[in-house]
């Protein structure tokens, strides 16, 4: 034994024995631009590392110096769906059976503010969150729940004004003031227009928004977090750690410097930043990946001026993977979800949420949160992780993994300077491309087995157990909530509430005042969610996206591959006996903006050779018929993640066949639980591919399809 610290040479050497002629740089790993080698040693940590001190700058070890040993994290679960009225049944049974704070999950119908009478959205009201449409379902939703005492996270972006103003009006009508308000509003626009896509406006007015937010907020609401900055979705929709870093402080920076530009004083509004992000299954780099997040926000507001130490500090909700969880073999999910939380808290997460293990399926039952649930409380009471402060610290991987991410990050966030900052990035779209390259990348990786899933692409079980799934009945959401429309518009002082949705309209058009100011005059008033929206999309317009296909990188993961080889081949063939490529209409219809499992089959299908064309986002199944029957496309490929094609798929169909195209082939691709899928089979679905399906498999089978049509 050397009497020196071991290098990686000395582990090299013993390890030959092992390895044989392999070199041990074939054991090495790549996580998206962080390549690791299979052993670390002390010379591998940074000196800094060592001096790190929990509660100190910048925060490597967490933001508070005895962390989860003096208080647990926030068991913070995200609900919503049906009425407000089911909610809350729900909000109470999950408080009354140890959860700590609640997080709404809103309708999509309510996240693109629209009532839910309006007809753009028939498939989406109550389906994937709670409707939404006035003060009084607001008042509903928190019916005995005293908001001056449970902290309340609102996921909400687009239709932030509204929501947050009703909210605020609801707590009013509780005897609760706005002063005394815990809680969070999501209000991260700019990972909307990159990911999530649940934007209204450009992105101009909508960061103005965030912006009044952040200085109404700062004034009247100091206990309440202006903005969850969000990296959840981009890894969600397959960003790398390395992405989801820089992309999320670039945005976070973003935000800083739009407030600072109106006047407001850092250290007035920082410490009331908050983050967001998501826990995949590569426990080390995710836990890693929450000590480089503080250690970065900390340098940039130092940077920007911060002087509080407050408002350097990264504080972080965290959400386990929902596309990590598979549709086959279900119960699975169980342990990778506490895999992920464990790598969640081992990072130092203030509040977590954890999936249900049927949400790869649809909504979480019942049963399914509740283990959910129970998952966070047995780490928290049992596991005794809790009782030490960052237990990973010294680690060498850790420390090593942690430093390389900062360092990684920090390239990529000098890049996107070097663009002009994030909103300049965004709106080149770069950002987003960057994402749905590496999500790609990720899908042909999994397809052709070099990633295992369990139960999916190996080890597959016939014996896998069945889950119930909630099924919401959007008909009967719908009717219900029209009725207390009725009822507010009825009941209302209408003259009050034009004047209150006129000073709205002026606030926005002057660009003057605080918007959410007027928002609350408005929601007083009862003016509806739709109503307020629609006075600001008088002057803002509603933000349309651009629709991009990535090309070649699915095809290049697939050089040599014998099965893709003979894919192009048969397509070639049909072309050349066709006299043109088998073609596709790749549709997203509703308010579902969930687009990577589009615009990954998108890319993957159009370089196997189809011609592909990718619809708008939010089409209604009429215009998505009308756009395909002018194409004159073999097929359809409807992706649904949000539950809304048990209505809007019917109605394609219908549509198609008023249209006389119905011999267009119509497949369907995302979350569709078995109890949707006969129906959808009955109304002439061709094909329906669940999560976790090869995309190789699927091009084959829409060939498949549309060869057997023409030959008939
Ligand atoms: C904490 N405290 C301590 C302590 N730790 N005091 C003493 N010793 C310790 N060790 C104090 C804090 O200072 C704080 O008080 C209070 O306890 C609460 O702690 P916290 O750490 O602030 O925790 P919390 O209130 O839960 O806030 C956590 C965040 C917050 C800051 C991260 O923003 C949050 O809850 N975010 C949740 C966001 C969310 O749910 N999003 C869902 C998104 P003070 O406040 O007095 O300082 C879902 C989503 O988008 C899904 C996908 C999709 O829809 O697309």
């Amino acid at each position: 034994m050397p009497d020196r610290p071991a290098t990686f040479a000395d582990w090299a050497h013993i390890a030959a024995n092992e390895l044989g002629d392999k070199d041990p740089s074939a054991l090495n790993k790549d996580y998206g631009g962080i390549e690791t080698r299979p052993a670390y040693f002390a010379s591998d940590v940074p000196a800094d590392a060592a001096a790190a001190i929990p509660g100190q700058e910048p925060f490597a070890r967490g933001v508070r110096a005895t962390m989860y040993a003096n208080r647990p994290w926030t068991i913070r679960q995200y609900a919503g769906f049906s009425t407000a009225r089911e909610s809350n049944a729900f909000y109470r049974q999950a408080l009354s059976e140890g959860q700590k704070g609640l997080s709404v999950a809103f309708d999509l119908a309510t996240h693109r503010g629209y009532d839910s009478d309006h007809p753009r959205v028939a498939g989406d009201v109550g389906k994937a969150g709670v409707a939404i449409d006035t003060v009084e379902d607001m008042k509903a939703l928190f019916a005995g729940i005293p908001l001056n005492d449970v902290s309340v996270s609102m996921t909400m972006n687009g239709a932030v004004l509204p929501v947050l103003a009703m909210f605020i009006v609801a707590a009013e009508e509780q005897g609760v003031s706005q002063g005394a308000l815990t809680g969070t509003i999501q209000n991260d626009i700019l990972k909307e227009f990159m990911v999530r896509n649940t934007y209204i406006y450009p992105p101009e007015p909508s960061m103005r928004i965030v912006g009044d937010i952040i200085a109404y907020t700062a004034e009247r609401m100091p206990r309440f977090n202006s903005v969850s900055i969000s990296g959840y979705h981009m890894h969600e929709a397959g960003a790398t750690a390395v992405q989801e870093l820089a992309y999320t402080l670039a945005d976070g920076r973003e935000y800083v410097r739009a407030a600072m530009r109106r006047g407001l004083e850092i250290d007035r509004f920082a410490p009331r930043l908050s983050f967001f992000f998501g826990i995949g299954m590569n426990l080390f780099l995710e836990a890693a990946k929450l000590r480089a997040a503080r250690m970065l926000w900390a340098g940039m507001m130092s940077e920007l001026g911060a002087k509080d130490s407050r408002s350097k500090m990264l504080r972080t909700h965290c959400q386990t993977s929902g596309v990590s969880l598979t549709e086959q073999d279900p119960y699975n999910n169980v342990v990778r979800t506490t895999l992920e939380a464990l790598a969640a808290v081992l990072g130092g997460t203030q509040s977590l949420h954890t999936n249900g293990f049927d949400e790869a399926i649809a909504l979480p039952s019942d049963d399914a949160a509740r283990i959910a649930r129970n998952t966070q409380l047995i780490l928290q009471n049992e596991s005794h992780v809790t009782d030490v402060v960052d237990p990973l610290g010294g680690s060498y991987y850790v420390e090593a993994l942690t430093a390389e991410l900062v360092d990684k990050a920090q390239q990529l966030i000098a890049s996107i300077e070097a663009e002009g900052g994030m909103t300049a990035a965004v709106a080149a779209g770069s950002p987003k491309l960057a994402i749905e390259t590496a999500a790609t990348l990720k899908q042909a990786r999994i397809d052709r087995g070099e990633e295992v899933i369990v139960g999916v692409n190996r080890y597959r079980s016939d014996a896998a157990g069945r889950v119930e799934p909630r099924i919401v009945d959007t008909a009967r959401v719908r009717a219900e909530q029209a009725a207390t429309l009725e009822a507010v518009r009825n009941q209302r002082n209408d003259p009050e509430c034009r004047a209150m949705l006129a000073a709205l309209r002026e606030y926005a058009a002057m660009n003057e005042g605080n918007l959410l100011e007027a928002a609350v005059a408005a929601a007083r008033a009862r003016a509806t969610l739709g109503e307020i929206t629609a006075a600001l999309e008088d002057v803002y317009g509603r933000h349309v996206a651009e629709t991009r296909v990535v090309k070649g990188v699915y095809g290049d993961a697939y050089r040599n591959d014998p099965e893709y080889a003979a894919l192009i081949d048969r397509i070639e063939r049909f072309a050349s006996t066709s006299g043109r490529a088998p073609s596709i209409y790749i549709a997203k219809l509703g308010q579902d903006g969930h687009d990577r499992g589009a615009k990954v089959i998108a890319s993957a299908f159009a370089d196997v050779g189809l011609t592909v064309h990718l619809g708008d986002l939010f089409e209604t199944p009429e215009e998505a018929a009308a756009q395909a029957q002018s194409l004159g496309v073999d097929a359809i490929g409807v992706s649904s993640l949000a539950a809304g094609h048990a209505t809007l798929v019917p109605e394609l169909m219908t549509a198609l066949t008023e249209r006389g195209a119905d011999e267009m082939i119509v497949v369907v691709g995302g979350i569709v639980p078995q109890q949707d899928q006969e129906a959808l089979q009955d109304a002439g679905v061709a094909e329906i591919f669940g999560p976790g399906t090869n995309v190789l498999a699927a091009a084959f089978a829409v060939l498949d399809r549309i060869e057997g049509r023409r030959s008939n």
